[in-house]
């Protein structure tokens, strides 16, 4: 969609994003004076880009295509992916705090950043060829490109080994069948990095891009949550995909996995974002509002909301900064974030309820983020693996017995 520039100028409200962020345990003395300075300009850019616009957007369902070139420019593409290929040769720990500060403006403007990310530009530089790697991380680390990632089916949610999407070889091209849902960015994409089986049951990466004969990108409408992100199918329809864009990296279900456990991790920092937004928020009203002559922080019952707020975002905090560590180091275990990843949604669902009340009615409307962080986190505790599909792949972890299936 077209922005109109001056309408979007009529509706910024610079001086209503008064965020300060919670750091009870001098978790910054962790950070390195330019993981500081990438926040910084981060959490500016959220203020100036995001929060003016971003209740407009999630009441309208409006995906604002301009945000990805911004994204481009702010670096917010690839963050991990060599610089040589237009990302930003960051570590681990920069990489979650861009996300921490990207999903405290929205989890809809997260997505559209980590999709780009981690599960589309990371597995064409993990698995992709030389060629592949130049013809499309520039263009993507730029925002030139937006691309999204199909695993998930409509029968193959959880499951996504069972994935009926299928090519076939034509000798001087791949035959692709099939169909992905509930795939983020998809309707604007001009890149699908598409997971399918080949005639041997094998899954193998393909890189998909729009304007190919038989495939579309169907939106999916009405949703209740990440308003802002635009979501929709990938059809195939014996789309003719070239032999040079097959990833000949890896194969496996490891391969999208290995994916998975990037963005996994980002959203473990991104969640926790959104409750320190949603705590914020509750701090600075419990001092405002006045009932039975006095603020409402001054009740212990409030004050007990706010302390167990702040309680598990710095426990969120301290676990994500090192797993940040574990995974610059080559060592985080896919259980180590799944850990992450369902703390922190669980942490900022529950924070993202208890601030709403703590704003009484006013809390259910647009004029505070909580109700648009909660509804967005229902999708997050859902996306990349469930809740419960989490909980499992600890408990195989620690007994050694997959419960899956
Ligand atoms: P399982 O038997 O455990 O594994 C099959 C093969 O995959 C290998 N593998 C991994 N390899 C590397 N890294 C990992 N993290 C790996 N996990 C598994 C495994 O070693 C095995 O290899 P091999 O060589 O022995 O064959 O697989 P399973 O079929 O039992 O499934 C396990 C389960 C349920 C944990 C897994 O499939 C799962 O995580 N399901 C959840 C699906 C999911 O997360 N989907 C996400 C879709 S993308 C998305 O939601 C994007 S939202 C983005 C946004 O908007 O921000
Ligand atoms: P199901 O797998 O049908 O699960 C339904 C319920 O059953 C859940 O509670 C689940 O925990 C439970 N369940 C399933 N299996 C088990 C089991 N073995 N034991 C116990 N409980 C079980 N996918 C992509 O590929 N790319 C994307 O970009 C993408 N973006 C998304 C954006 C949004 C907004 C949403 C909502 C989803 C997105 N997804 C994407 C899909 C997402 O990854 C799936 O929704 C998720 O993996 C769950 O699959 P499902 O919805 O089919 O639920």
């Amino acid at each position: 969609m077209t922005t109109n520039t001056a309408k979007e100028e009529a509706k910024r409200k610079p001086s209503n994003d008064l965020f300060e962020s919670p750091d009870f345990y001098q978790i910054d003395d962790l950070l390195t004076e330019e993981h500081k300075l990438i926040r910084g300009s981060i959490r500016d850019f959220v203020k100036k880009e995001i929060s003016p616009y971003i209740e407009d957007w999630c009441q309208n369902a409006h995906f604002p295509y301009e945000i990805v070139k911004k994204f481009g420019d702010i670096g917010a593409f690839g963050p991990t992916i060599p610089q040589e290929y237009g990302g930003g040769g960051l570590d681990y720990i920069s990489y979650g705090l861009i996300m921490q500060e990207v999903e405290r403006g929205d989890s809809g403007m997260r997505s559209t950043a980590s999709v780009q990310g981690s599960l589309v530009m990371y597995p064409i530089y993990k698995f992709g060829s030389e060629e592949q790697r130049k013809k499309y991380l520039p263009k993507l680390a730029s925002g030139e490109w937006l691309g999204c990632f199909g695993l998930t089916e409509p029968d193959h949610g959880s499951n996504p080994s069972g994935m009926v999407t299928n090519f076939k070889d034509m000798g001087d091209h791949y035959l692709l069948n099939g169909a992905k849902m509930w795939i983020s960015n998809s309707p604007k994409a001009d890149v699908a990095v598409v997971w399918a089986k080949n005639e041997e049951g094998r899954i193998h990466g393909l890189i998909v891009e729009r304007g190919m004969e038989g495939f579309s990108t169907p939106e999916t409408h009405g949703k209740w949550s990440l308003r802002a992100s635009c979501t929709g199918e990938l059809v195939f329809d014996n789309v003719k995909v070239p032999k040079e864009n097959l990833l000949p990296g890896k194969s496996g279900l490891g391969a999208p996995m290995m994916c998975l456990d990037s963005a996994r991790y980002g959203i473990a920092w991104g969640a926790i974002g959104a409750a320190m937004d949603c705590y914020d928020s509750a701090r600075r009203y419990s001092k405002e509002r006045i009932q039975f002559d006095k603020p409402i922080g001054s009740f212990q019952l409030v004050q007990k909301k706010l302390s167990e707020m702040l309680t598990e975002i710095t426990k969120a905090q301290l676990l994500n900064w090192k797993l940040g560590k574990m995974m610059d180091e080559g060592k985080a275990t896919t259980a180590q974030i799944s850990m992450a990843k369902r703390n922190s949604v669980e942490t900022a669902l529950n924070i993202a309820r208890e601030a709403r009340q703590i704003h009484g009615g006013m809390g259910i409307t647009g004029e505070y983020p909580m109700m648009r962080h909660m509804m967005n986190l229902e999708s997050v505790v859902t996306y990349e693996g469930t809740h419960d599909i989490h909980l499992l792949i600890l408990g195989a972890e620690i007994t050694g017995i997959p419960a899956f299936k």
